[in-house]
C-alpha cells in the first residue's frame, strides 16, 4: 500500500459538490486517511477566471502511480471536466502531488507535482495535514517550502474538514 497526496481544485459550477463527489469516488480506490480544510483561493496563472476552492488529502491505495493517475482523470471526466486553456477554469482538478517518496518523470506523469512548491493554494492545505512531510526532490519539509514561497495569492480557510467532508465516507 502506498500513501498518495492529492490536491483538489474547482472553480466552475457547483464547486463544493464537485469536491465532495471526488471524495466519494476516491473511497472506491483507497482509504482517505486525512482531508484538509476547504480553502477559497485566488486564481494563479490565468487570473481572469472565478476563484477556486482548493483542498488536499492523503489516500492510502494499492494502485500503482499510473493506474492512480488514470483513476483521477476518470473522476475528473465524470464531473464534466473538459480540457481547454492551460490553467483555465475547471469543474474538477485532481493532481497527484506525492506518491510515497517516488520520483517519476514520464509522459503525462510527473511526481512530485512539478509546481507544488510554488503555489500557496497547494502548500497551505498540505501543510495543515503534514507540515513535516519532506519533498523527495527538494529535500525540504513542506512547512519550510511554505515559508519560502514567493507566491502571495490569497488562500482563506472557509470550512473545516469535518464539515465539508461529512457524508462522503461509505458506510462499512
Ligand atoms: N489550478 C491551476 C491554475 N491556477 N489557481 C488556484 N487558486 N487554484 C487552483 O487549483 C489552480 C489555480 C491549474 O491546475
Ligand atoms: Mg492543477
Ligand atoms: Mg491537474
Amino acid at each position: 500500500m502506498a500513501e498518495a497526496w492529492i490536491g483538489l481544485g474547482s472553480n466552475l459550477g457547483p464547486r463544493r459538490e464537485h469536491l465532495r463527489a471526488a471524495l466519494v469516488e476516491l473511497w472506491r480506490i483507497g482509504q482517505v486517511l486525512q482531508v484538509s480544510s476547504l480553502c477559497e483561493t485566488e486564481p494563479v496563472g490565468a487570473t481572469r477566471q472565478g476563484g477556486f476552492l482548493n483542498a488536499a488529502l492523503c489516500l492510502k491505495t494499492h494502485l500503482p502511480p499510473r493506474a492512480l493517475l488514470e483513476e483521477l482523470l476518470r473522476i475528473e471526466a465524470g464531473r464534466g471536466r473538459v480540457r481547454g486553456e492551460r490553467n483555465g477554469p475547471r469543474t474538477l482538478d485532481l493532481d497527484l502531488l506525492f506518491y510515497d517518496d517516488a520520483v517519476i518523470e514520464e509522459d503525462g506523469l510527473q511526481v512530485p507535482h512539478p509546481r507544488l512548491h510554488e503555489r500557496r493554494f497547494v502548500l497551505v492545505p498540505l501543510c495543515e495535514l503534514a507540515p513535516g512531510l519532506r519533498h523527495p526532490v527538494l529535500k525540504r519539509g513542506l512547512g519550510d517550502l511554505l515559508e519560502a514561497v514567493e507566491d502571495r495569492s490569497s488562500v482563506i480557510e472557509v470550512e473545516r474538514s469535518t464539515d465539508w467532508v461529512e457524508g462522503t465516507r461509505p458506510a462499512c
